[in-house]
């Protein structure tokens, strides 16, 4: 694990031994490692103080009842040294003379530690030998071209540094919502346990449910009596990596990754995202990455305000506040203050005068609007609808009655059609389609996509599970259908004849960089052409994006919007997909309302390669809700027997 924050000797939080925890002595001993690497320090010493991290790490017994009967140095990987320097540290809450040796390696060369790929020994390389100590430096010596030429690299690994330093950027910067909402709900939770704490809600974009999510904003209802101690209990929390500051009613820190107690588990993914988040570097990665967040303590009534003034956005809340003062009132995240009231007052002085509301809902009430949900405050018309009483009744994960694109094992899925079919008669679904790769689709030279006839045999086995839960009375039926890849002319893969047996067609762009070297007319064009085949009834991810990885290939999607919105005028099923995998949100939702008004039935389609894979739903859901989707404007929420019967016209 290497999380730049936390490159320091912990501090001692006890008053009294043993001080420090295995977990926390195994990770300085790792740390000393990997800095005496940077310095090209004896072999020896470095394994010493790996075998004595590894071993720490697995000790069964109590570390502290072994150094005190003195039995710490017959530990198999243990040396004197090191027992020595674990005794002080357990014992006096010291770390001997290891701060020097913190202290005189530059800290960017830590920093280069987490680019992916990059080791210590080509660290001290390049430090050595090009003078480099910052990734800022490295950035410039590959770009003039100097890495290249080093002993040992070569223009490849300059450009896979390259790569690496873009990816990392990626992860210290905003991170995707469902890694976002991990740590903002656990974070929340733990605020929510703290003693004075009456309650606590995460607000901002993870509240709004955006993409990608910057930082936390967490709002907790405190009385002010209360405030300095639960300060004190947040900061104590020990999965803060930095406290950037405390007081004022708001404490901000950088969470770590250990704050989520399981690992985030990956699933199975399709070789694309795989590759595109960082491939074998990814979780190393993830498990370093950090965020911020800040907690906002405020008096229980004033607690909606706050709410809704950190859930933002920033666009919403200054139409908002427009509203109030056209009726003489001030809105801020203290209250909804009459003007003539509050004269020269500020803050919390002011909002003694507020207008009170224990909820959002009377706030919105208070302007005369209808109560607006989250996902829906980016100031795209909500406030007018909110004013009008003609907000959509937004769709829920419960109105689900399956989705469209799914994998199996006949091309890159790891669950068999029985296996899918079972996870999703566990989601009280009525209807499961098939989606496998077409036989184009290759990964490196292996063929994941299935031959034509591989595919209509599986079609073969899906009528006769179709007739068995249909004899058995069960209301559930998989769909037959592929996910044809879109050739760079626009064409499909399979024949036609081939296509013609399906029930639906979900046509997708894979390979991305033919499509990523042209402009956006002939992109257009080439999916046009696409939608205009009769076999094709669902666009797959239409840019082809993954979040925190690579962006899309540039196409006019309202042009290809508005074709199919003719098409479903004419009576043609043309549907488009919001790929709810975590890692692409692809229909953006930014264009799915647009979609909507076009006439466009939308499918939210998890794209799964498991079956756990199926429940990435969810996150389809609330991009279906930033775009203000109702049942009715959604393939999924269409009963089974209505699908079969669309499908098979
Ligand atoms: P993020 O963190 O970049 O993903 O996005 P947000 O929306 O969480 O933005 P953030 O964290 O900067 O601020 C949280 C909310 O606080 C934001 O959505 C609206 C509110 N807010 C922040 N700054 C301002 C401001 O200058 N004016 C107004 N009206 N609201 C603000
Ligand atoms: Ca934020
Ligand atoms: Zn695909």
């Amino acid at each position: 694990m290497v999380s730049i924050k936390s490159w320091v000797l912990p501090k001692s939080r006890r008053d009294e031994a043993p001080h420090f925890s295995k977990a926390q002595i195994a990770t300085v001993l790792e740390q000393v490692a990997t800095l005496l690497k940077l310095k090209d320090a004896n072999p020896f010493r470095i394994r010493a103080y790996e075998n004595g991290s590894r071993t720490i790490a697995s000790l069964e017994t109590d570390l502290w009842e072994l150094n005190l009967s003195g039995k710490l140095t017959e530990v198999k990987g243990i040396g004197k040294g090191i027992s020595a320097l674990i005794s002080e540290a357990l014992g006096e809450g010291t770390w001997g003379d290891l701060q020097s040796l913190y202290d005189s390696t530059p800290e960017g060369m830590i920093e280069m530690l987490a680019i992916p790929g990059l080791g210590p020994k080509r660290i001290k390389q390049l430090h050595d030998e090009l003078n480099i100590d910052s990734i800022a430096e490295l950035t410039a010596a590959c770009n003039e071209d100097a890495v290249s030429c080093l002993d040992g690299f070569g223009s490849k690994s300059q450009q896979k540094i390259l790569d690496g330093i873009d990816l990392l950027a990626r992860f210290q910067g905003r991170r995707r919502l469902n890694v976002g909402l991990l740590y903002g709900e656990t974070f929340e939770a733990m605020v929510a346990r703290i003693d004075g704490v009456e309650h606590a809600q995460l607000a901002g974009s993870a509240r709004r449910r955006r993409e990608t999510v910057g930082d936390l904003d967490i709002v907790a209802s405190v009385k002010p009596e209360n405030v300095e101690a639960v300060t004190e209990a947040i900061l104590a929390i020990p999965d803060i990596a930095e406290v950037k500051g405390a007081g004022d009613s708001k404490v901000s820190v950088i969470l770590e990754a250990s704050i989520l107690e399981r690992n985030l588990d990956l699933g199975t993914l399709d070789g694309g995202v795989f590759h595109a988040i960082g491939g074998d570097d990814y979780s190393q990665m993830e498990s370093s990455g950090t965020i911020e967040a800040q907690v906002r303590m405020v008096p229980p009534h004033v607690f909606a305000f706050t709410l809704a003034y950190f859930t933002g956005s920033k666009e919403h809340n200054i139409k908002m506040r427009q509203l109030a003062i056209d009726k003489g009132l001030r809105l801020n995240e203290f209250g909804l203050i009459p003007e003539d009231k509050a004269g020269d007052l500020k803050g919390l002085d002011a909002a003694k005068y507020s207008l009170n509301a224990t909820n959002e809902d009377e706030i919105y009430q208070h302007l005369g609007l209808d109560w607006v949900p989250p996902e829906l405050r980016e100031d795209m018309g909500e406030i007018e609808a909110a004013k009008s009483k003609s907000l959509p009744r937004l769709v829920m994960p419960t109105d689900l009655k399956g989705s469209l694109h799914n994998h199996t094992t006949l091309s890159d899925g790891v669950a068999t059609l029985e296996q899918m079919a079972g996870a999703a008669m566990d989601m009280d679904w009525e209807f499961l389609g098939i989606a496998d790769h077409s036989q184009i689709l290759n990964i490196g030279d292996r063929q994941i996509g299935a031959n034509a006839e591989d595919l209509l045999e599986q079609g073969e086995k899906i009528r006769e599970l179709n007739d068995n839960w249909s004899d058995g009375g069960k209301n559930f039926r998989l769909l037959h259908g592929a996910e044809c890849d879109i050739l760079p002319d626009g064409s499909l893969d399979y024949e036609p004849e081939t296509r013609q047996q399906l029930g639906h067609v979900i046509a997708s762009v894979h390979q991305l960089s033919t499509w990523k070297a042209r402009d956006e007319i002939e992109n257009t064009e080439a999916l046009i052409k696409t939608i205009e085949d009769p076999t094709c009834t669902i666009i797959g991810h239409p840019t082809g994006r993954i979040l925190q990885g690579r962006d899309g290939f540039d196409v006019d999607l309202h042009a290809v919007i508005r074709r199919m919105g003719e098409l479903n005028s004419e009576g043609e099923l043309k549907s488009m997909e919001i790929n709810a995998s975590p890692y692409r949100l692809d229909l953006d939702w930014r264009f799915v309302r647009f979609a909507r008004d076009q006439g466009v039935p939308i499918c939210i389609n998890p794209d799964a390669h498991d079956t756990t894979g199926l429940r990435d739903v969810w996150f389809g859901v609330q991009i279906a809700r930033k775009g203000w989707l109702e049942p009715k404007d959604l393939l999924n929420c269409y009963s089974g027997e209505e699908i079969e019967a669309l499908l098979s016209r």
